[in-house]
């Protein structure tokens, strides 16, 4: 039997670590053969909640769960840890302008990237799901010193998995058929889902869709997705969010040749700025994010690239302090 890994989960007591912990503590994201350890970060006014969920975990009896941590103490939640999901961060209040946001959920990842940095594994894998993610990301990077940026990504296979689903349902295929689509920039309303380079059944699928619906119905609906869900839900995706985040980390270990989509520290490829956490089609291979060489883009593609990198300069414009 292999040695447990720790995982930490932050934010555990929120609706998307619900919808997460009992998956990976049965092995949904490291496989049926790897022992995990739970290490479980919540503020202190959800520590109740949160004895609730390990109570819960205790009942299922997994057999790979070798132990849980809860706590509110970030050096005791990243101890050792080889997995992190940074899923906590502080949600928009009444009033609040994107800056205070960015602001306010600035001071959680500083420390929290500070706290890794120092207490984690030195191999440790990152992902930030709390919202801003890919600027969270961003500020969790420039406060861990010690570890190397491709250490760290953000999550957007949530939009990637939700634009191979509208591309099948609108093409009447099943979502196997789709190919090589890829979500470029910011996990937000400026994201570029781009079709280009798609295929469907092995042909180009600009080829089986008309260009006024990619741009004037795909686009924005992959954008907006999230707020249509929170329209219909009362609250914002959480299984399927959760399903993305146990995705990305199960890929970036275990390796995939299936382009995706996850957000990863800008080296200036496709002239995106560097340092920016920006999303890119990747694959992965032996623990690292390779970003996928060589593209095709035309105009149309730029255009949104620009528009989505844009966003991203302001918002580290904003928390610039914080680097
Ligand atoms: P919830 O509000 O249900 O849960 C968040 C939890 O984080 C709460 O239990 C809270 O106590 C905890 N928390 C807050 N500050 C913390 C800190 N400093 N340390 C540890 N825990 C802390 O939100 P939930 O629906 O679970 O969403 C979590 C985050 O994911 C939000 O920021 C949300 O916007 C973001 N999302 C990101 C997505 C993506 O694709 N990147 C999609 C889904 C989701 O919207």
């Amino acid at each position: 039997m292999k040695e447990p890994l720790r995982i930490t989960v932050t934010g555990a007591a929120g609706q998307i670590g619900y919808a997460m912990l009992f998956r990976i503590a049965s092995g949904e994201m490291l496989g049926v053969d790897q022992p995990v350890i739970l290490q479980l970060l919540e503020i202190p006014p959800a520590m109740n909640a949160l004895e609730g969920v390990v109570m819960e975990l205790q009942d299922c009896a997994f057999p790979l769960l070798r132990g849980v941590v809860s706590t509110s103490r970030p050096e005791e939640a990243f101890s050792g840890a080889e997995f992190v999901l940074l899923v906590g961060a502080r949600p928009r209040g009444p009033g609040m302008e994107r800056k205070d946001l960015l602001e306010a959920n600035g001071a959680i990842f500083t420390g929290q990237g500070r706290a890794i940095n120092d207490y984690a594994s030195k191999n440790v894998k990152v992902l930030v799901v709390g919202n801003p993610a890919n600027t969270n990301c961003l500020i969790a990077v420039n406060n861990a010193k010690d570890l190397r940026p491709e250490q760290f990504s953000s999550m957007t296979i949530l939009d990637h998995n939700r634009a191979i689903a509208l591309l099948a349902e609108r093409t009447g295929v099943h979502i196997t058929e789709v190919q090589d689509l890829a979500v470029w920039g910011n996990h937000s309303a400026t994201m570029f889902p781009e079709l280009l380079s798609a295929t469907i059944g092995g042909t180009p699928a600009l080829e089986l869709v008309d260009f006024e619906w990619y741009r004037d119905k795909f686009i924005p609906t992959v954008q907006q997705r999230g707020a249509e869900i929170i329209r219909a839900r009362g609250s914002s995706s959480a299984a399927s969010a959760a399903n993305a985040a146990i995705q990305h980390m199960r890929l970036w270990s275990l390796g995939t040749n299936a382009v995706t989509s996850m957000g990863t520290v800008s080296r200036g490829d496709y002239d995106i700025t560097e340092g920016i956490v920006y999303s890119y089609p990747v694959t992965c291979s032996a623990g690292k994010i390779e970003i996928v060489k060589r593209r095709t883009l035309d105009e149309f593609c730029i255009d949104r690239l620009r528009l989505t990198e844009n966003e991203l300069l302001e918002e580290r414009d904003a928390i610039k302090h914080l680097l």
